[in-house]
């Protein structure tokens, strides 16, 4: 069956002109740093942040938790939002690994922490308290329905934090959706960050791959890191070839998926029993609950959709997450809308 899988833009695969890159590249060992394609690739995405250096990182979790504990030592806390991937998904890492403790802010349903919440979360110095260090933001934010954090809220951040001495990093595994929803360049929207990390294989479509970007000192510090976590990894320039390729060819096309996303959310807009999120679609995601007239609960409904050849990420009792990438056409969003009315229909004669 050729699926239209809409669970995540972590489906895709990658591209022809991807294979033909990593079957040509030029390796070495990069734990000796000699590795020509992937001190490219991180001196590319050094560049398009706007930052001085980068490392190459098997997966966005692993970037993530390595800037996390290159900023904070054990005992120290970061502060986060509830419904970040960090929190939500990434099994308590800093927490486990580093004896960095979590210290969670309600996101708003646009994705941002309320600047008073972050404030409030700062420790005094007070010997029963751990030690405020570090602020994480998550641009586009996936939980709070792919929105995305602009510049001066992200400079908002970055100004009430440094005042206070603190680091911010920012968990921009889909940054470059932000950049291209917003029409400017990632390196603007991540200036005010000390760290970031930013996807490779989401909507990108390479097969493995993140890069953490930063200064010259908290690269060095992070590259320790990664080798304690086990990332140290050898010929993995055949993967950056990939990374390459995705950055030169893959970016401006995301708005491609941004339209369709609307496209698909037009459509499911009118199905009876279905409930798209306000604001639904902010970039390539697509936010939807079953109606209570509904009698079938989404991994039920899911099953079905699946057996009509169309996937969907259930993230509820009643609710649902489409995203939109590479591999999904025009006709399959109008296919997959047409299952979702087959399916919804049938369960309430
Ligand atoms: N997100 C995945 C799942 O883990 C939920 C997805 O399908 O969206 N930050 C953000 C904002 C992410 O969405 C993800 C992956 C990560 C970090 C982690 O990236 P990987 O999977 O490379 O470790």
């Amino acid at each position: 069956m050729d699926w239209i899988d809409l669970r995540s833009d972590t489906v895709t695969l990658p591209t022809p002109e991807m294979r033909v890159a990593m079957a040509e590249a030029v390796v070495g060992d990069d734990v000796y740093g000699e590795d020509p394609t992937i001190n490219r690739l991180q001196e590319m995405s050094a560049a398009l942040m706007g930052k001085d250096a980068g490392l190459f990182v098997p997966s966005g979790t692993m970037g993530n938790l390595a800037a996390i504990l290159a900023h904070c030592g054990r005992g120290d806390e970061f502060i986060l939002g509830d419904l970040s991937h960090t929190f939500l998904y990434e099994a308590g890492g800093a927490a486990v690994l580093g004896g960095v403790h979590p210290h969670m802010v309600a996101n708003q349903p646009d994705g941002t922490l309320a600047l008073d919440d972050i404030q409030k979360a700062f420790r005094p110095d007070d010997i029963h308290q751990p030690v405020t260090r570090l602020v994480t933001l998550e641009n586009t934010h996936n939980r709070c329905g792919g929105a995305v954090l602009d510049v001066a809220y992200t400079r908002a951040v970055g100004e009430l934090i440094h005042q206070h001495g603190l680091l911010l990093h920012l968990d921009g595994a889909r940054i470059f959706d932000a950049a291209v929803a917003l029409g400017i360049e990632a390196a603007q929207l991540v200036e005010p960050v000390d760290s970031v990390t930013f996807c490779l294989s989401k909507g990108l479509s390479a097969p493995v791959g993140s890069v953490l970007c930063g200064s010259n000192e908290f690269i060095d510090q992070a590259k320790r890191i990664r080798k304690q976590l086990g990332g140290g990894m050898r010929q993995a320039g055949v993967l950056a070839a990939a990374g390459i390729v995705a950055l030169e060819t893959m970016v401006e096309r995301l708005e491609q998926d941004h339209i369709r996303a609307k496209r698909l959310a037009h459509g499911l807009s009118t199905i009876q029993g279905i409930d798209l999120d306000p604001g639904s679609p902010h970039t390539n995601m697509v936010f939807l609950s079953l109606g209570e007239g509904v009698p079938l609960l989404a991994h039920e409904a899911a099953i079905q959709l699946k057996e009509a050849g169309v996937k969907v990420g259930v993230i509820g009792t009643r609710r649902f997450r489409l995203v939109t990438h590479v591999w999904i056409e025009d006709q399959d969003i109008d296919r997959a809308v047409q299952v979702f009315r087959e399916v919804l229909e049938r369960s309430m004669i």
